[in-house]
């Protein structure tokens, strides 16, 4: 084990043991123990809160979902930890921590994979989908269902990205991924890996010259006010992921199973229309905010970034996941 990884198993099982001293046993007590990155209100974060009020009625009141969200039991690859632990039952996560553990999760992440929100939910709600949630079960955790994320694009401090090279010299912080690492420098960046709630000060204080996410998520961290130029390049599609922990789960019966796996399908509506409602909100503030946006042309991008692909679907199943989604854009 590297100090890196000693260190945040350590920081991991401290939080753990919090969480694990201020609510109640998953198993006897019901209550499931939740955490977004997202702060209250976010999408992701209501969809799970639904969940628990459907699991609330449906089992009496025996199960129910205590939600902590905005990060506050950690960053999410420590969260991660944690879920994998016991110490947190769901985890609503994006795909990028799970990259380094479960190599399927890789492939919905493959820049430009995606057409479009339809195809990305097509293919989520499909087989590939499927398999990718069953992926996860041999790493410690049960995927339920994936959430939109919108399409990845890139912001600066400096300028708008119009063309692979203004990317040229710009620090983009990125999420813990070799994906997202190799996928930044292909465009001609210097990648940075630093996590979520460091960002806003890495961009203030110049430590990155940029980043790339959804509208919802630079608006809602306020990196707009900071990073003024916002090109969307909608260049990642990958969906977010609730993930439960295989300790609760196992501990769990099958009804009480099933009936999770149910009310997470059911969230998935209604975070689909939370999502798009947001979509358009955070656009509309961001828009009435005076941040210079581009809508560049996709095509030099995805030139310089096929070769990555090659590199990272490197075993059968992989490629056959590939493929398949690749069948189902509703555009072709
Ligand atoms: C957001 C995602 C978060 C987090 C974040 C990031 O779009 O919803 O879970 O992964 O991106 O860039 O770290």
């Amino acid at each position: 084990m590297t100090a890196i990884d000693r260190r945040s198993l350590l920081r991991g099982i401290g939080a753990a043991s919090v969480v694990l001293a201020a609510g109640c046993s998953p198993v006897n007590g019901q209550l499931l123990r939740a955490v977004d990155t997202h702060p209250d209100g976010y999408p992701t974060v209501e969809a799970v809160k639904y969940m628990g009020q459907l699991l609330r009625k449906r089992s009496g009141g025996r199960l129910g979902i205590e939600h902590y969200a905005g990060g506050v039991l950690g960053q999410e690859r420590d969260a991660l930890e944690i879920t994998i632990f016991g110490g947190i039952d769901l985890n609503r996560v994006s795909l990028a921590p799970l990259n380094p553990i479960v190599p399927e999760t890789v492939v919905p992440g493959l820049p430009f994979l995606f057409s479009s929100t339809q195809h990305m939910r097509a293919a989520m709600d499909g087989e590939p989908g499927q398999q990718i949630l069953d992926a996860l079960e041999p790493h410690g955790l049960i995927g339920l269902c994936f959430y939109d994320s919108g399409g990845r694009s890139f912001y600066t401090t400096k300028r708008l990205i119009e063309r692979p090279e203004d990317l040229r010299g710009l620090k983009i912080r990125v999420q813990s991924s070799d994906l997202f690492v190799e996928m930044v420098r292909a465009l001609g960046g210097n990648p940075t890996p630093m996590d979520f709630g460091e960002v806003y000060q890495g961009l203030m204080q110049g430590t990155v010259d940029g980043a790339e996410n959804n509208w919802p998520s630079y608006e809602s961290t306020r990196h707009f006010e900071v990073a003024p130029f916002y090109s969307a390049t909608r260049h990642v599609m990958a969906p977010e992921v609730l993930c439960m922990s295989a300790i609760t789960w196992n501990a769990m019966s099958a009804d009480d199973r099933a009936l999770i796996r149910q009310c997470a399908k059911e969230s998935i509506p209604v975070m689909r229309r939370l999502w798009d409602a947001k979509v358009e909100q955070s656009q509309a503030a961001i828009i009435a905010s005076g941040v210079r946006i581009a809508d560049p042309d996709p095509a030099p991008f995805q030139a310089l970034v096929r070769p990555v692909w090659d590199r990272f679907v490197t075993t059968p199943a992989m490629r056959r996941l590939v493929a398949d989604i690749r069948a189902m854009d509703p555009a072709s």
